[in-house]
């Protein structure tokens, strides 16, 4: 690292303390822009990063509301507007007791480079609450996202901050956000992605990441000379991301043999198909968050409070959490003949583990990459609420397939004009990078 990215990583960690998971985050996207900033000293000069690590706008809020039995409970709500050079603040919420400003950070800055590798015009923005979901009835859901929208919606709008779902926000929550969004502003506009697909949600939105980020990895392969089809792969989490990914996989002729969940993965050798997907559906509905259920129903083995990167498979898609590869867990999938991984999730590996892929030179895509498919359909949500026009399915898909494809093609290209082939955590982070410093620049000192 240059000294000039040092000093700066320093600056972040005293003036951000406690958020080591957006220093991980800038530390990633910093490592691979030095060589930028060496060819381009008018970035340095303009204070490029410098501005990109600070968010334009945080709104931390109180969120009190109501249980079934009448007692008051208080959260804390969060929006990070993080950057709107190139479109309005785009980005999910996520409720999940572990949720606080650093986790937020870090999720805001990534989107930023994701959704400027879509090709759509979407800033970077991030949000939601340290709410747990866990357990609770749907009344009191219903009255969570009530009272989290009360304030939230004075500072979003269609052309101003857009939020869709993420860990913990579900269609569900997104009806009941929007439906209070509604009543607040008496105005019927796209303000949220991930609706309901008769009033106003796209097709194919809930299944966009995952599908993406089989997309993206079917590129990665191909560009070896491979093919998902019989190819192994090890699956974690089971939520939305995850169920996605797991149905492309299967449509595309490959096998499926592990989930995983906070209490620990499943093997299942005869690989997770047909109605075992649909079960994946009622795991996350059913509020009790456990894969082991999944081993119950199916009798397959299930392993308590590990992760399943032990597993023998070619490839490994990570769709849980961030941070849930380290760097032993990478050396063991490569000890096992593993070939690519591609993230579902966001930064679900540590930087010390995606140095021992890219060491080892097997593929591996970074979430902001990989997993854009999701944003990018939210993106064309926009679009149709827009023309207030619906596209069908393969209208979606096709154009989700293309930007999947191109999002690799740049990741690929800029890599290589940069001077580090088949790194695609370079290619991801100047790509995405340049599209946004450029706008910056262009619009002065915003
Ligand atoms: P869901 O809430 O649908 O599912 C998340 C799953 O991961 C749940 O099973 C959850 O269980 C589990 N999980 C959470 N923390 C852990 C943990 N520490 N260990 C093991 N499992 C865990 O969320 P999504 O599928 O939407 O999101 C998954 C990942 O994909 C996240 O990183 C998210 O940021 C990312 N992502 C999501 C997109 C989307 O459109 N939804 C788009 C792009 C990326 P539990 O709740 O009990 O912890
Ligand atoms: O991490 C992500 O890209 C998301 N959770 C989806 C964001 C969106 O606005 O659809």
């Amino acid at each position: 690292m240059s000294e000039y990215t040092q000093n700066l990583l320093a600056k972040v960690r005293a003036q951000n303390p406690n958020e080591p998971e957006f220093h991980q985050a800038v530390q990633e996207v910093v490592e691979s822009l030095d060589i930028v900033l060496e060819m381009h000293p008018e970035y340095r000069s303009a204070r490029i990063l410098e501005r990109m690590v600070e968010p334009e706008r945080i709104i931390i809020f109180r969120v009190p509301w109501m249980d079934d039995q009448s007692e008051v409970h208080v959260n804390r709500g969060f929006r990070i507007e993080m950057n709107s050079a190139i479109g309005p603040y785009k980005g999910g919420l996520r409720f999940h007791p572990s949720v606080n400003l650093g986790i937020l950070k870090f999720l805001a800055f990534e989107q930023v480079f994701k959704n400027s590798l879509t090709t759509l015009p979407m800033g970077g923005g991030k949000g939601g609450s340290d709410f747990d979901p866990k357990g609770k009835s749907d009344s009191e859901v219903m009255r969570f996202c009530q009272s989290f929208m009360t304030e939230l919606f004075r500072h979003i709008g269609a052309n101003t901050d857009v939020p869709a779902g993420d860990i913990g926000v579900g269609a569900k929550e997104i009806g009941y956000l929007f439906g209070q969004y509604k009543r607040l502003r008496n105005e019927f506009t796209g303000v949220l992605t991930g609706k309901g697909l008769n009033w106003g949600g796209s097709l194919i939105r809930p299944e966009a990441t995952g599908y993406g980020t089989v997309y993206f990895a079917r590129e990665m392969l191909k560009s070896k000379g491979m093919d998902i089809e019989e190819k192994s792969f090890a699956v974690s989490g089971f939520g939305n991301v995850a169920w996605g990914a797991v149905k492309k996989i299967n449509q595309l002729g490959g096998k499926v043999v592990t989930l995983s969940g906070p209490d620990g993965f499943i093997y299942d050798k005869d690989g997770i198909k047909g109605e075992k997907i649909d079960f994946m559906l009622k795991m996350r509905a059913s509020a009790n968050d456990t894969v082991k259920d999944y081993a119950d129903e199916f009798k397959v083995e299930f392993f308590p409070g590990l992760r399943p990167w032990s597993v023998k498979v070619d490839v490994a898609l990570p769709c849980a959490t961030q941070n849930e590869i380290f760097e032993d867990d990478a050396k063991e999938l490569i000890k096992n003949g593993c070939v690519c991984v591609c993230e579902g999730a966001n930064m679900p590996t540590t930087i010390e583990a995606y140095k021992v892929f890219t060491q080892a030179g097997i593929l591996y895509a970074p979430g902001k990459a990989s997993n854009a498919g999701g944003v990018a359909v939210s993106g064309l949500e926009m679009t149709q609420n827009s023309m207030r026009l619906p596209w069908l399915k393969e209208e979606v898909d096709e154009r989700l397939q293309q930007i999947m494809k191109k999002i690799h093609d740049t990741c690929v290209s800029t890599a290589e004009r940069f001077g580090t082939p088949g790194n695609y955590v370079n290619g991801a982070n100047i790509a995405g990078f340049l599209k946004v410093a450029d706008a910056m620049i262009d619009q002065g000192l915003v």
